[in-house]
């Protein structure tokens, strides 16, 4: 004879107290398992309850990992910022975009991906700062998993080094990402290079930049513009440029502004890097370069 259902119901609360996320979740079908499986009655009540509460849990998990990590794309590209702690990511990307985030002179100051738009040569780019990736990440150190989720999302990877480190910090991270299997163009930002010289590296071009220098985060702009590969047409008449990934055609152009004027169209001008003299006349299968300025023409 089962005890009393009132006093299971007890027992299952005071088996719940505490306990949150998976370990609910676990401590739940746990008690489903142990319930007499009556189809009617007040156990078969009890088994309902028992089995909504595991899906509430389920819902509430989902949605706090969401809140925590999750960063949804905006723009042409996004580009991670990725680096030892306290090498001045949060700093960089502050200072490249209009974004305020809290910067300190300590180790994990930001301990979630902070996401920030700019522009770079007019086109709108996602920034991303992906924090804490420590020594063992791959294997999920310091929740390394789910930011190296993130990371292998974006379109390309800013490593930030300071320039007063030793590279083996970096190094160290590097692996972590090569360990969970992510390839994806790189940079190196050499950073706080109004402190030391910038290192060299083996592998990746080195950028240095500094907080406190325009011209060094205007050259880092340019390069990380080059990383996302894209091609970028500006329309003579005015408007946002639009970026494409490349080939890109004078019909590509042209379907971006309106699906209608691919149909319409029938050719361009073309001023810039592509046309052998300004304003040539070109059909819709031409191919354009980055920074090309295009008329297209319509029927
Ligand atoms: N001199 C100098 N200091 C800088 C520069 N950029 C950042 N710093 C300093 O470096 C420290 C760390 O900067 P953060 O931007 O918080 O570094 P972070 O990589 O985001 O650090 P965590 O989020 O903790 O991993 C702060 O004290 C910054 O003021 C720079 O270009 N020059
Ligand atoms: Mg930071």
């Amino acid at each position: 004879m089962p005890m009393p259902h009132r006093t299971q119901q007890q027992l299952i609360k005071r088996r719940l107290v505490g306990k949150d996320g998976a370990e609910r979740i676990r401590e739940l079908r746990a008690i489903l398992a142990d319930l007499p499986g009556y189809r009617n009655g007040p156990y078969a009540d009890l088994r309902k309850w028992v089995e909504s509460e595991l899906e509430a849990s389920r819902t509430r998990k989902k949605v706090v990992h969401r809140d925590s990590i999750a960063v949804r794309r905006e723009g042409a590209a996004q580009i991670a910022l990725v680096g030892p702690p306290n090498a001045g990511k949060s700093s960089l990307l502050q200072a490249l975009s209009a974004i305020q985030v809290k910067t300190g002179d300590y180790a994990f100051t930001t301990t979630r991906p902070v996401a920030a738009t700019t522009r770079l040569g007019g086109v709108l780019v996602q920034l991303v700062e992906i924090p804490g990736l420590i020594e063992g990440a791959a294997d999920d150190r310091g929740g390394g998993r789910a930011l190296l989720g993130v990371l292998r999302n974006a379109d390309a990877i800013l490593f930030c080094h300071a320039c007063d480190r030793p590279l083996a910090e970096l190094e160290l991270i590097r692996d972590e990402v090569a360990a969970a299997g992510i390839e994806l163009p790189a940079l190196l930002a050499a950073t706080k290079c109004d402190e030391a010289p910038p290192p060299e590296h083996p592998e990746l071009p080195v950028v240095p930049v500094s907080v406190l220098d325009d011209a060094s985060l205007d050259r880092l702009r340019e390069e990380l513009w080059g990383m996302t590969g894209l091609v970028r047409v500006h329309l003579r008449d005015g408007g946002d440029p639009v970026a494409l990934r490349p080939p890109v055609t004078v019909l590509d152009v042209a379907d971006t502004i309106h699906h209608e004027l691919r149909e319409r169209c029938t050719g361009a001008r073309v001023w810039g890097r592509s046309a052998r003299f300004p304003g040539q006349q070109v059909g819709r299968g031409y191919e354009l370069s980055d920074g090309d300025s295009v008329e297209i023409l319509d029927r």
